[in-house]
């Protein structure tokens, strides 16, 4: 199979494998996992903040920050699109009894001026707004980059009223390696940041939430809270560790990957990509009205070739480690017939193929 749901499907190589056999554990919950210490301590150095804790996921990192910046009855603002509001489930009202206030941005990057916008004065009425949560690279945006600038501008606004940001950095790794900033310069401007390895980097569990010693002591509490205090959690940490020595750079290639798959695409008769927005390792594409996404998908997975709709017309696949350049002709080879297929005129103009997929 030629996996291009996300880079969530990577397995760990046999390299990583062998870290993982050999690595030394302890109960975490106790503070006594070296492996574990060592990522954290390995993790907080690189983004340049004092401290580092490891969880199970990026929607357990991006929570555990909501719930440690926030007390019940706050709003917080984010993009409309984005993972935290949109795909964790209703997490933010659940787990830390908080408002979201979206912001409109385009392909998930606003401005500080949105969210200047977006603030209002103090009155008894209103909820009382703490948090601003970012996301870099924006993966309903497209794998979109936020701008530097635009972040410091951002943090200024922030600062200038109270409020704390936090980035949700799932694919922070990605948007350094395509803009050659460092990982420390572009945490920076965050209070928190949320990083994941078991994205791009292709690990087989795991996110780190890093900020100061006193936030993640207190975040400490809420990941225990919600369950996610682990033992001989060096067995899982040992892969990321791996994964962030080994697999930063690498991500280069899925990015020239994720190029090559968009040009392609955009030669196939049919299919609508918007070159300019591919700028990492995630390619949305259209289907035309005609061919609902589903149908696209489940005509592909026959084929072998995974890709996951994201909206009626609108498909993502995402290039990954596991995915070659000659898979990724591979598969546009296929793409092609199918699409060639599927517009025949002896097609009905609605395929009545059950989806293999119907997640949006
Ligand atoms: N995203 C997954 C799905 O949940 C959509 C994917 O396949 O892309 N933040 C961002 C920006 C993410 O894209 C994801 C995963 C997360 C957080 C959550 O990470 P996990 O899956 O570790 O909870």
């Amino acid at each position: 199979m030629i996996d291009l749901r996300s880079d969530t499907v990577t397995q760990p190589t046999p390299e990583m494998r062998q870290t993982i056999a050999q690595a030394p554990v302890g109960d975490d919950v106790l503070g006594d996992d070296p492996t574990v210490n060592e990522l954290e301590e390995t993790v907080a150095v690189l983004l340049g903040k004092e401290a580092a804790v490891y969880m199970p996921s990026g929607t357990m990192t991006n929570q555990v920050a909501l719930r440690a910046h926030t007390e019940p009855g706050d709003e917080i603002i984010l993009e409309s699109q984005a993972h935290i509001y949109f795909y964790e489930a209703g997490g933010p009202a659940a787990l830390s009894g908080v408002m979201c206030k979206l912001i409109d941005g385009q392909r998930g990057i606003f401005t500080a001026t949105d969210l200047q916008a977006a603030l209002r004065p103090w009155n008894e009425h209103y909820p009382r707004t703490k948090l601003v949560c970012l996301e870099n690279t924006h993966n309903r945006g497209g794998g979109s980059i936020f701008p530097l600038s635009e972040i410091y501008a951002i943090a200024q606004v922030c600062q200038d009223n109270d409020l704390r940001l936090h980035l949700d950095g799932a694919r922070f790794w990605n948007a350094c390696v395509a803009t050659g900033i460092s990982e420390a310069e572009y945490a920076a401007p965050f209070d928190t940041v949320s990083v994941c390895f078991s994205k791009g980097l292709g690990a087989p569990v795991g996110s780190a939430l890093v900020g100061s010693k006193a936030f993640i002591q207190r975040a400490r509490r809420f990941r225990k809270m919600f369950g996610g205090g682990m033992r001989q959690a060096g067995i899982i940490a040992a892969g990321a560790l791996y994964a962030l020595r080994h697999h930063r750079d690498r991500l280069a290639t899925d990015h020239s990957n994720a190029q090559r798959l968009a040009q392609g695409l955009q030669a196939i008769d049919g299919i609508t990509v918007n070159l300019d927005h591919v700028q990492t390792n995630l390619v949305y594409f259209d289907t035309p009205n005609t061919m609902p996404a589903t149908t696209l998908a489940s005509e592909l997975a026959a084929l072998g070739v995974g890709v996951l709709p994201t909206a009626p017309n609108t498909l993502r696949a995402v290039t990954n480690l596991m995915v070659s350049q000659a898979d990724i002709d591979t598969a546009l080879d296929k793409i092609a017939t199918t699409m060639a297929k599927l517009q025949s005129p002896s097609m009905p103009a609605k395929s009545a193929t059950a989806p293999a997929v119907s997640r949006y």
